[in-house]
């Protein structure tokens, strides 16, 4: 009898169509060398990023060229499966047109789609021309492997699938294959990157009501704090990094679980910069003693100073304890020198003048603490589907008078960035009050900036507001 050769798997990250190029590209993403790691233990993985290999195209003309690279690329690859990763919605576009082509080339082969769209919207990959095989929701490790491993048997089904991915539990959690990105890596960052994400968990318990988290299982897994800090030290080694940011839906959410881990990161005395984000309930004093031993960055997904919008938001349902620890905390890694960031989210569906106002008098509150560590990260609100916000959109309609009014963007040929901010909070939100939120904050900026630490100033300057280079207290300017 003759032995089958093993099927092996082509994971694509498809790259966006309409997306503009100035905005940040992620060099390594996480998910997709996860996922392909787990599968590189069964059957041979190939792993393909055509944002940085094809490019991020923005017009007709760009497009045409990019699909004319994918042929290329597809024709010149040996695969039996294509894995396509519509990580994000703003992948829509790039993904079809990739299974597309592959599916023209080859009648054949297996065609599967993953990640946040196809579980926001399983439906959308089932076209008329039928070109995927199979839409993947939730975690794809090992869907994907039984999909590798009936291929032999089953080939190509006759109609197209959904299939739920199955929870993966630690027993599953593999190492990171750093090999599997090896040469992409040295083809497309000769000089080096200088930040890489990873993740050490997986799961988040809570249901915030933006956030596309919830859809999946929410049970919190993780490798253990030993393992943890291993990864964290091999990724850094490995790319000679500046920084390495732990992007876990929810750091640190078993107290012992953290308290190990902090203890062995310190221990290990790492040169580079550490960067997490978790919520101001999952930190304590002896952990912010402990930290500030490290070069670290916190990250708080505080969205927002208003008790209505944080109930609203789902992201707490004691939000006056909530914003009161969020102080205290922050009063303390600001103590010990430990710099911290504020995420915001304004414009929120439901967000009034009221609700702005609270907030703003909430970050005055803070900015009247001096040589603060405090960095505040502003953001209006992008509308992404696969959230509560998206399943549930009548209700902020109807009650708020919230209009969602770019419909399907991600299937536009418009700037995707600029489509998914296009979006009105409520009634007393619409016309010329839609920027209050931006006045509002220009307001603060020098509070902003001046509030800050020295350290912190110019820590901030460097990573994310440019033009404070400009400013007189930035060193040797
Ligand atoms: C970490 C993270 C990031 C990191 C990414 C770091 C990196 N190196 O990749 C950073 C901060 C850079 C980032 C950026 C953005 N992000 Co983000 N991010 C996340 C987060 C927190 C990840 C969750 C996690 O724990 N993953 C762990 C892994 C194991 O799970 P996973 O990622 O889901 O991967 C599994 C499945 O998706 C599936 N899968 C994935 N691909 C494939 C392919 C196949 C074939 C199969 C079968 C399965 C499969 O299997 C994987 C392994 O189990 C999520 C969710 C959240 N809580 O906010 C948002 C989230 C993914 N981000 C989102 C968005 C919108 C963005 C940005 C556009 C934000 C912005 N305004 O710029 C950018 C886009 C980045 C880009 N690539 O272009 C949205 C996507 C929503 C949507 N409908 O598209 C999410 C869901 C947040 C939300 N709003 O709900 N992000
Ligand atoms: S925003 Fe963060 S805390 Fe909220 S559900 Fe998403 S991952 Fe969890």
């Amino acid at each position: 009898m003759t032995k089958k050769r093993l099927p092996s798997i082509l994971l694509v990250y498809p790259s966006c169509f309409y997306y503009p190029t100035h905005l940040e590209r992620v060099e390594i993403k996480t998910s997709q060398l996860w996922l392909a790691s787990y599968l590189n233990q069964f059957y041979p993985v190939t792993y393909a990023d055509f944002e940085y290999d094809i490019g991020r195209p923005n017009t007709p003309t760009q497009i045409k060229r990019f699909k004319r690279k994918v042929r290329q690329y597809l024709e010149e690859q040996a695969f039996d499966i294509l894995a396509i990763s519509c990580w994000t919605s703003l992948s829509y576009q790039a993904t079809l047109a990739i299974a597309r082509i592959c599916r023209d080339l080859y009648p054949d082969k297996v065609i599967v789609v993953g990640g946040y769209h196809p579980m926001a919207r399983p439906e959308e990959f089932i076209t008329d021309d039928k070109v995927i095989d199979y839409i993947v929701t939730r975690e794809g490790e090992l869907a994907l492997k039984a999909i590798a491993d009936e291929f032999h048997n089953t080939g190509r089904p006759a109609e197209p699938q959904i299939v739920t991915g199955p929870l993966v539990t630690e027993d599953n959690f593999v190492d990171y294959d750093w090999n599997l990105v090896e040469s992409f890596y040295r083809r497309n960052f000769p000089e080096g990157i200088t930040n890489n994400c990873i993740y050490l968990s997986r799961g988040c318990p809570f249901g915030c009501s933006f956030c596309m988290e919830p859809l999946k299982e929410r049970r919190w897994r993780v490798f253990s704090p030993k393992e943890s800090v291993d990864h964290v030290m091999e990724v850094a080694e490995r790319f000679d990094l500046y920084s390495v940011a732990i992007a876990d839906a929810c750091f640190g959410m078993r107290p012992s679980w953290r308290k190990e881990f902090l203890r062995l990161m310190v221990e290990r005395q790492p040169k580079f910069w550490v960067v997490f984000e978790t919520r101001a309930e999952y930190l304590d004093e002896e952990d912010i003693k402990l930290l500030a031993n490290i070069k670290l960055e916190i990250q708080f997904g505080l969205e927002s100073g208003s008790p209505d919008m944080l109930r609203l938001m789902k992201k707490t349902r004691q939000p006056e304890k909530y914003l009161r620890r969020f102080s205290e905390i922050s009063h303390l890694l600001s103590d010990h020198k430990i710099l911290h960031r504020a995420n915001m989210i304004f414009n929120h569906p439901g967000e009034t003048p009221k609700t702005l106002n609270e907030t703003f008098a909430f970050i005055d509150r803070e900015l009247e603490t001096e040589n603060s560590y405090l960095m505040w990260a502003n953001c209006g609100f992008m509308h992404f589907p696969g959230c509560e916000i998206d399943r549930n959109s009548q209700y902020y309609e109807q009650t708020f008078g919230s209009r969602f009014i770019s419909g399907d963007w991600w299937k536009d040929e418009k700037n995707q960035h600029e489509q998914c901010k296009k979006f009105i909070p409520s009634r007393e939100l619409d016309g010329d009050n839609l920027k209050m939120w931006e006045t509002m904050q220009a307001e603060r900026d020098a509070r902003m900036r001046d509030t800050l630490a020295p350290r912190a100033f110019e820590f901030a300057a460097r990573k994310y507001f440019y033009d404070w280079k400009d400013d007189y207290r930035y060193p040797n300017r």
